[in-house]
């Protein structure tokens, strides 16, 4: 017997005596499919064109060498770095990753685009997620489906509905749906005159892009709101109580992401008000460090308040978890496993609460209990079953897996110029 295994043996019988059975925990983990977002990879260049440079208000710093600049190299860094994250995963893209050649626009891009993306991921038996790319575009700045240019506007509609044919395809060849996520950067710096109008076009580019059913067991369509970006301080088009209702309106899924709202608003305290009227939301896990910061998803209170909200209330299937983090300071392949790796432990701490306990004692008022057994629990040995965890799903236990991206560091990486 390993010492992680008999570190578990003893962890187990304390996670008994509150009620909670580990085996059962880890056993359900590994089911929950965390999406890891391509885009951490090559700090969301995309293969457009090499000289793309990314706008929308959104940012990555930092120069760390080795960033992916093929796609056979990103696939590469997404192999590694899956290889050091346990569970089931699927990989999220954006537009922008098409494989084309630099010829296609974007009102045109198409499945077959995405044939290698495809392949790999069905070799994998992983779900593919999807991204329009709404950025990074001559014709995105400073709005595209709002846009009171008739032209420009309309070539982004083409651009949403061609990529929800590309979320069809990901979902029949990988057998797992895909959730298409629009994101647009519109928005105002300064105070603007006319919010409503804008509003309006967007929610009639989004019915234009939504018009076209497509079968939910390939494609589910998601909305993500935002607060602000950088240049859109003042009024961001697509705001939560714009997408809240239109999602709602229109039976599609809301994003959430952890970094869209006021700094001390949190994710966590959404989930079960936004539920309670919508079927199913769509995470983008993030980190947000004073603004819409994009940190690598730390083992933060709020990831486990975020990660408890969906365990607790058995709210699985119906809340699909991406990542959403560009660090470009840092291994990027490190960046995803730290993100990942996390997002996966936060989801066991909250399997291995003792929540019938904590409900009952709720319910009855009795508070004490509730705060006591909650803080108790923050000490419990839950590392033993983390890495129990690693060690029976094959990935590495422990800070091992740096080793790993070191060397991969040293034999790949480096040489990449
Ligand atoms: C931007 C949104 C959006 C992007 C990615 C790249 O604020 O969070 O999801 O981060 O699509
Ligand atoms: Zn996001």
């Amino acid at each position: 017997m390993s010492s992680v295994e008999k570190a578990y043996e003893l962890a187990k019988e304390r996670y008994l005596s509150v009620g909670v059975d580990a085996d059962r925990a880890v056993g359900a983990l590994k089911d929950i499919p965390i999406g890891l977002h391509c885009w951490q990879g090559d700090d969301i260049r995309g293969f457009e064109s090499p000289d793309t440079a990314l706008s929308g208000g959104i940012q990555v710093t930092g120069a760390y060498p080795g960033r992916a600049r093929t796609p056979e190299e990103l696939r590469a860094d997404l192999d590694k770095a899956m290889s050091l994250i346990p569970g089931t995963l699927k990989a999220a893209l954006h537009a922008i990753y098409l494989e084309d050649g630099g010829k296609t626009d974007r009102d045109a891009v198409k499945p077959e685009h995405f044939r290698n993306w495809a392949a790999w991921a069905k070799e994998r038996g992983i779900g593919l997620d999807f991204n329009p790319t709404f950025f990074s575009h001559p014709l995105s700045e400073p709005f595209t489906l709002a846009s009171p240019d008739e032209h420009i506007r309309g070539f982004w509609i083409n651009h949403g509905i061609a990529c929800r044919w590309i979320g069809e395809y990901f979902g029949m060849e990988t057998g797992k749906t895909c959730v298409t996520n629009i994101w647009i950067p519109d928005g105002f710096k300064d105070a603007p005159i006319d919010r409503f109008a804008a509003r309006q076009r967007l929610a009639d580019s989004l019915d234009r892009i939504l018009a076209e059913k497509i079968d939910p067991r390939y494609n589910l369509d998601a909305v993500e709101s935002k607060l602000f970006g950088i240049g859109t301080e003042s009024c961001v088009i697509g705001s939560h109580e714009f997408y809240m209702g239109y999602a709602q309106s229109r039976g599609i899924l809301y994003t959430l992401d952890a970094g869209h709202f006021h700094p001390t608003e949190v994710i966590s305290d959404k989930i079960s008000s936004v539920l309670t009227f919508i079927d199913r939301i769509y995470l983008h896990v993030s980190r947000a460090v004073r603004w819409d910061s994009d940190h690598v998803v730390a083992f933060t209170d709020e990831l486990r308040e975020i990660a408890l909200e969906i365990v607790r209330n058995g709210l699985t299937g119906r809340v699909l978890l991406g990542l959403d983090f560009f660090d470009g300071s840092i291994n990027r392949l490190a960046a995803w496993t730290i993100g990942a790796r996390n997002m996966s432990k936060a989801l066991l701490y909250a399997l291995l609460e003792p929540t019938e306990t904590l409900r009952k004692a709720e319910l009855s008022g009795d508070y004490t209990t509730r705060l006591a057994l909650l803080e108790e629990m923050r000490s419990f040995p839950f590392g033993a079953v983390w890495d129990w965890y690693c060690e029976k799903n094959g990935v590495p236990v422990g800070t091992e897996w740096l080793e790993e991206v070191r060397r991969y560091e040293e034999g790949v990486l480096r040489k990449r110029g």
